[in-house]
């Protein structure tokens, strides 16, 4: 099993139709298995998503909806975390760099949140990006903000050995190389977490050069398009997050790009390795993110919203013995989904309740339907469910108080989320009932 995660990687790939983006060897491996093209994170942050992804439970059932310290088994002591389930089925696994959370640049090096309990290998790579004066000397826009959440950006001319998640790929294929089963006898999960595309987003020059600036477009954004979208939505509302410069949206989208084109690199190289190794075969691969990133959609310039591209991840599965190769389904999934799937296709039992359903059956079949709806939240209190035409949002005071803020939006006529129909007649059964859905959920899962 080879699980690979970007952090803050949105579903900007070329296999998700991305124009900007190079990313030959993940579109080389979305041939042989199958994209999941409507894919949903369950929290807009880093910590809370990997953890309802690696527990199997929605933030709302778990009530981990923060970016705090301390260990998953602190938080999450009643649900076996995915690696450790896979551990106590006799697999040996491995840990590189971000599984669980860890803030991004500072907590480079060290465990982060992490479930020591689930590995047998744990390594705590870091390189040049993780040194302090290295990202001090990087440009910046905008005053405020932590270093892993303010808007920075370099592309030093630097090996991308020398980069930390240079350093955890060679610790990855090393890894490969000393558990191979064929040797050891045992199965092996192998989780490589890379730090980027996550801020500050210092990338090798060859991976800028690799992009074609004349393919950037900043996103229009209609007049007061603003006026409609409720406050609270904007979980960083600095000014230095918003309506950023041109020169520089311009360049932390090309920043951002870039450090996809690195992502796609190191991808390929583990996956090279696997495959030099014997190994393609009877491994099961999959590559995802941890939420999406705004690049100036609606005027923002990064993640923690609850619109579109704030939610929407990749997930790319490939199973050898699947039958569908190259296909993309098109049906509604979350990386819930991910630990359920994960357990049917190695014949594990979980040992708690799962919240999401397994996709096994759309490996083999991608024209299978998938889910009616996708639920997620956000900082503060933000619950949001999607259906296969329209998002309904609405923040409340706390989990059982009434919506003190909502968002309706009809995805089909306006994909690009430009009108809140909430206060529209014409779509008043509609809220109604997105807006019933949505709390029934909640309820059902005290
Ligand atoms: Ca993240
Ligand atoms: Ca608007």
């Amino acid at each position: 099993m080879l699980f690979i995660i970007a952090d803050d990687l949105a579903d900007r790939l070329g296999c998700y139709g991305d124009p900007v983006a190079v990313t030959p060897h993940l579109d080389a491996l979305a041939q042989k298995g199958v994209v999941f093209r409507n894919t949903y994170c369950q929290y807009h942050t880093c910590g809370p998503s990997r953890a309802s992804m690696m527990s199997g439970k929605y933030p709302f059932e778990t009530g981990y909806t923060h970016n705090k310290g301390g260990t998953y088994g602190q938080y999450l002591a009643d649900y076996t975390s995915l690696p450790r389930l896979f551990r106590e089925n006799g697999y040996v696994t491995a840990r590189v760099g971000k599984i669980f959370h860890m803030s991004i640049p500072g907590g480079i090096g060290g465990p982060g949140t992490d479930d020591p309990s689930g590995w047998d290998v744990a390594v705590n790579n870091t390189g040049w990006d993780a040194v302090e004066e290295n990202w001090e000397k990087a440009t910046t826009c905008g005053e405020k903000g932590g270093s892993g959440v303010r808007i920075r950006y370099s592309a030093p001319e630097i090996d991308d050995k020398e980069m930390a998640d240079g350093q955890g790929l060679a610790a990855a294929v090393e890894l490969l190389g000393k558990h191979h089963p064929h040797k050891t006898g045992q199965p092996f999960f192998l989780a490589y977490g890379i730090y980027r595309p996550h801020p500050p987003m210092i990338v090798p020059k060859k991976h800028w050069d690799a992009i074609d600036p004349a393919t950037i477009d900043i996103p229009a954004v209609p007049e007061n398009d603003r006026d409609d979208i409720p406050q609270v939505n904007w979980h960083l509302h600095d000014p230095g997050y918003n309506f950023i410069p041109e020169e520089h949206g311009r360049n932390y989208a090309h920043a951002y790009y870039a450090a996809i084109h690195f992502v796609d690199a190191l991808a390929g190289q583990l996956i090279a390795a696997l495959e030099n190794q014997g190994l393609a075969d009877n491994t099961i691969i999959v590559f995802t993110g941890d939420q999406g990133f705004m690049l100036g959609e609606h005027g923002h310039w990064h993640k923690s919203s609850m619109l579109e591209e704030s939610q929407r991840v990749p997930l790319i599965i490939v199973d050898p013995r699947a039958k569908e190769k190259g296909k993309q389904v098109s049906g509604l999934v979350g990386l819930i989904d991910v630990y359920p799937t994960l357990c049917e296709l190695a014949g594990i039992q979980p040992k708690h309740a799962l919240s999401g359903i397994s996709l096994k059956r759309q490996l083999d079949d991608a024209s299978i339907p998938t889910k009616a709806c996708e639920f997620s939240m956000g900082t503060p209190n933000g619950y949001t469910i999607r259906t296969e035409r329209f998002r309904y949002t609405e923040w409340r005071k706390d989990r059982a108080g009434p919506a003190q803020h909502a968002m309706l939006y009809d995805l089909e006529k306006d994909p690009d989320e430009f009108n809140n129909l909430i206060d529209n007649p014409e779509y008043a059964a509609m809220r109604r009932e997105l807006r019933e859905k949505l709390g029934s959920v909640l309820l059902d899962r005290d």
